[in-house]
């Protein structure tokens, strides 16, 4: 090949290009993810903050993250500063389902692509978000309802229940009281007595069970908690009132976290219904397929399963959370 002018300058340019690429692939931007999370209410949301804030990491996702103690306000004050910092994603976990159009909206002008985690929101506009990971709540609930009809079976009178709702407005609470009711409707004999909410705190959980203990004591025979940390907060009110949790009262609970297991293996649980915390992975697998140009599925269900207590001991080794 003769060397011409022209073919010197290509290789020049070439050869000064990739001297020039490492350089240029070091200072390649990271993701940057803003994630707005509900709260710390209970051992399923630290769980899960450790899940998302330990995947970011192993990732190489630069993480924002906001924690909004509970409060809708202070989710959309963080959605607002992301779009605001122009992050690259921005996900959230919706405290409460409504309330999140006008704020979804900013985020779409500003072209960043929102994923919703664990729990979703009910706008009728799918186009606000990229996708919804996170658990069928309905579907748990009735694992819990169908969990109760099989072991009160061949009880014959009416069978009483007490109910403490998650956090009031929220997925998990609408669905896991719809998902449960469902099931339960079936027989007559099956009656929620009392029905309020603990807010998915287990201080909250042990205050309604002293007021629901207070109006009908002995009446109850089963409670129905919307997760373990209300459970375990009710199972210190009925011992209190000098009762037997799991026996004199059958307690139902949702998320199987290792508090429950404690709890089972005690003997003061009768059953868990499981919710996995552990979405971190999934998210920053997701974030990535965002930035490459990939269409992601609209939802992505987690795999669940239900813990009796009789084999709790034989399972706590094996949980993560
Ligand atoms: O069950 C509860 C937490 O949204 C699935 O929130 C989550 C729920 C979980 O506070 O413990």
């Amino acid at each position: 090949m003769t060397l011409n002018r022209r073919t010197l300058t290509t290789a020049i340019a070439a050869a000064s290009l990739g001297a020039l690429l490492p350089a240029a692939a070091l200072a390649q931007k990271k993701i940057v993810l803003g994630f707005s999370q509900v709260g710390a209410e209970s051992e399923w949301r630290t769980a899960n903050t450790e899940s998302i804030k330990s995947a970011a990491k192993d990732a190489g996702i630069e993480l924002k993250f906001s924690d909004a103690q509970q409060k809708q306000e202070n989710q959309i004050k963080a959605i607002r500063s992301f779009i605001a910092q122009k992050v690259d994603v921005i996900a959230f976990s919706p405290v409460v389902e409504s309330g999140w159009e006008t704020v979804l909206r900013e985020a779409k002008a500003a072209k960043i692509p929102v994923v919703l985690t664990d729990r979703s929101v009910n706008t009728k506009d799918d186009t606000l978000y990229v996708s919804f990971m996170g658990s069928d709540f309905i579907e748990e609930g009735r694992k819990a309802g169908r969990w109760l009809v099989e072991k009160m079976k061949d009880q014959k009178g009416e069978v009483n229940i007490v109910e403490l709702q998650g956090t009031v407005g929220s997925a998990p609470a609408i669905d896991r009281k719809k998902g449960f009711e469902e099931i339960i409707k079936a027989d007559p004999k099956f009656k929620i007595i009392r029905s309020q909410t603990g807010d998915f705190t287990r201080a909250k959980g042990k205050e309604v069970m002293e007021a629901f203990l207070k109006a009908d004591g002995k009446k109850i025979n089963v409670l129905y908690a919307h997760n373990d940390d209300m459970a375990i907060g009710a199972i210190q009110a009925i011992e209190e009132a000098g009762m037997k949790p799991a026996k004199d009262i059958t307690i139902i609970s949702i998320d199987a976290v290792k508090g429950a297991f404690e709890a089972m293996i005690a003997g003061k649980l009768n059953v868990s219904v499981e919710c996995s915390p552990l979405l971190g992975p999934q998210l920053m697998s997701a974030v990535k397929d965002i930035k490459a140009g990939k269409t992601l599925p609209k939802r992505i269900v987690t795999e669940e399963t239900i813990f009796p207590m009789e084999v709790a001991a034989q399972e706590f080794p094996k949980r993560k959370y």
